[in-house]
């Protein structure tokens, strides 16, 4: 099916200034166009990128922050079920270790 990213939103930052985010899927950067979106707590952006993915199976989609002097980090990642369509869904930012502190909302809906 068509899985079309609509938007995400930041309840938390993992860093004090805010994040500077990007999106993975399948080891592709598949947002921004641009190396990264600068983000902060309570901001929501549009991300409006469409892709197919299989029918009926677990789809992830990982959360980077690029850091410029150290390497990005992998915040945590969006995991949803793609056997249902429509929508607008909301899939919250399971994290990559225990004590993070970064806190996210995808927007997603399925054709
Ligand atoms: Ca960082
Ligand atoms: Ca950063």
């Amino acid at each position: 099916m068509k899985l079309r990213l609509v938007s995400i939103k930041c309840n938390v930052n993992d860093e004090s200034d805010g994040d500077e985010i990007y999106l993975k899927y399948d080891g592709h950067k598949i947002w921004p166009h641009g190396l990264f979106k600068s983000i902060k707590m309570n901001e929501e952006l549009e991300i409006d990128v469409t892709l197919d993915v299989p029918d009926d199976e677990y789809v992830t989609f990982e959360l980077w922050d690029y850091d410029l002097l150290s390497r990005n980090d992998l915040l945590g990642s969006f995991t949803m079920r793609t056997n249902e369509k429509g929508g607008p869904f909301q899939t919250s930012l399971k994290m990559e270790r225990l004590g993070d502190t970064a806190s996210y909302l995808l927007t997603w809906e399925g054709n």
